[in-house]
């Protein structure tokens, strides 16, 4: 049975017209299909005149927005779920039905995509911090490799958009050769078949507890990933990375000095170095994104590469046309004595440690390091910063919903 089949005639309600819902949307009304989009927003539109188009575009589809529609929810046979809606908090799984199907986009696509007779090659990449950064060099390394990889998922780039007919009408389209697909934990949460070559947690610290609740929880969702990969790619550094699926092979990445095989640091000649087991990569010096995390990103992007083949000595040559994000640890430009660094997508304690860890050994004599921190902390626990503070941080400004 293919996946249409498993579609056909059955009551599909998409939850969420924000990015993830509209390119669901998009890509079931190609394959024919009929649906409910439900939205608890009065518009997620920016206007009416874009409800307007969307229903003249979709006319098979009806949207309901302002609030949940239980009972519609409740006679769904599949409920396709976008990653910002908390089905618990929200009270919404309540009203699903036992033998519903409630997906997330990531999960339509691997049905499509496991049944295509050539499936598309995905290396999946989840983590408290680093995602952007992994999945980004990983993409600028194939592409330079000639290997053609496209980016997708919690980047910005809903997954479903690779199957969408305009897309593959477009001229210069090509079947990817490899999907590198950013996933959050809300994604993960929806996501059960996925086939990658490789995946890893990267690292993992506290957040999005006000969804999660808990850590042992939020990492149980995290490591769902290996499950559903071939290779495992983990931190030595960081136990909650290991994956717990039984027997599977596993290439790691730490910062003390790799066995065989591994991917670790090494001082030489006194000089850090990224090293392979015995070999002797590239010092870290000669790297154009600095801090020891960044060094960890640097490695898992190289262990996930060999997972997929790629050449080793080619990533490496490589790694400075990739001159990094922007907002993070990113130094702005100033004409003050003071030195200022944008570091605003650090959202939680493991970005903020990573951020001083990086930065305080970079300060000169008489250079002190002033910190400007708030916004939501997402139910974290601040404690781990406290050693931090005390060590590296002169003086704390502290802003938005939780500076107190
Ligand atoms: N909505 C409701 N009720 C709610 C919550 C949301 O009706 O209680 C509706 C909103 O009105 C809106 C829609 O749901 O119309 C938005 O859905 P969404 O929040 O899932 O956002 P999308 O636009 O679909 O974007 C999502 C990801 N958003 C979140 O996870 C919050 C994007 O990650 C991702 O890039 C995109 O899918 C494509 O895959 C953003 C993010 O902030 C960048 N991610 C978090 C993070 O990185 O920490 C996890
Ligand atoms: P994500 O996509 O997981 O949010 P980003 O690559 O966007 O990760 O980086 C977000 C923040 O985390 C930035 O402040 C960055 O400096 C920091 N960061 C990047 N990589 C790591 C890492 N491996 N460990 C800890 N912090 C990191």
């Amino acid at each position: 049975m293919t996946w249409l089949t498993a579609f056909k005639d059955k009551k599909i309600v998409v939850l969420g017209a924000g990015m993830t819902g509209l390119s669901c949307l998009r890509f079931l009304h190609e394959q024919g299909l009929s649906l409910v989009v439900n939205d608890s927003r009065e518009m997620p539109f920016n206007n009416a005149e874009q409800l307007s188009s969307h229903q003249q575009r979709y006319p098979d589809c009806t949207f309901y927005f302002g609030q949940w529609q239980h009972t519609i929810i409740a006679s769904a046979d599949i409920v396709i779920t976008s990653p910002g809606i908390d089905l618990d908090g929200e009270g919404i799984s309540d009203h699903i039905a036992q033998n519903c199907q409630v997906i997330g986009d990531i999960e339509l696509f691997c049905l499509v995509n496991n049944s295509l007779d050539k499936p598309m090659k995905m290396l999946a990449v989840t983590g408290s911090n680093g995602k952007s950064t992994v999945v980004s060099l990983l993409h600028y390394l194939g592409n330079k490799l000639n290997h053609h990889c496209v980016l997708a998922g919690n980047i910005g780039e809903p997954i479903l958009n690779l199957l969408t007919e305009n897309r593959s009408t477009e001229s210069n389209f090509k079947i990817p050769d490899f999907v590198i697909v950013e996933l959050s934990s809300f994604q993960l949460e929806a996501l059960f078949s996925m086939q990658a070559i490789a995946a890893t947690v990267l690292n993992l610290s506290d957040d999005h507890l006000d969804r999660h609740k808990t850590m042992s929880h939020y990492q149980k969702i995290k490591q769902k990933i290996y499950k559903q990969a071939t290779m495992a790619v983990i931190n030595r550094d960081d136990t909650a990375t290991i994956s717990n699926v039984f027997n599977q092979k596993t290439m790691s990445f730490g910062t003390n000095k790799p066995e065989q095989g591994q991917f670790g640091l090494a001082v030489i000649n006194q000089q850090q170095t990224i090293m392979f087991g015995e070999q002797a990569l590239v010092l870290t010096e000669k790297l154009a994104l600095v801090g020891i995390h960044n060094y960890m990103n640097y490695m898992a992007s190289l262990a996930m590469g060999v997972c997929a083949g790629w050449s080793l000595p080619d990533m490496v040559d490589n790694f400075n046309g990739f001159s990094g994000l922007v907002h993070r640890c990113q130094r702005v430009f100033s004409d003050d004595k003071i030195q200022w660094v944008n570091d605003s997508k650090a959202t939680n304690v493991g970005a903020t440690l990573a951020a001083l860890d990086g930065l305080s050994p970079s300060l000169k004599d008489g250079q002190k390091l002033i910190l400007i921190a708030g916004g939501d902390g997402k139910g974290s626990d601040f404690t781990p910063l406290t050693t931090a503070f005390k060590n590296n941080v002169y003086q704390l400004i502290t802003l938005g919903k939780d500076s107190a």
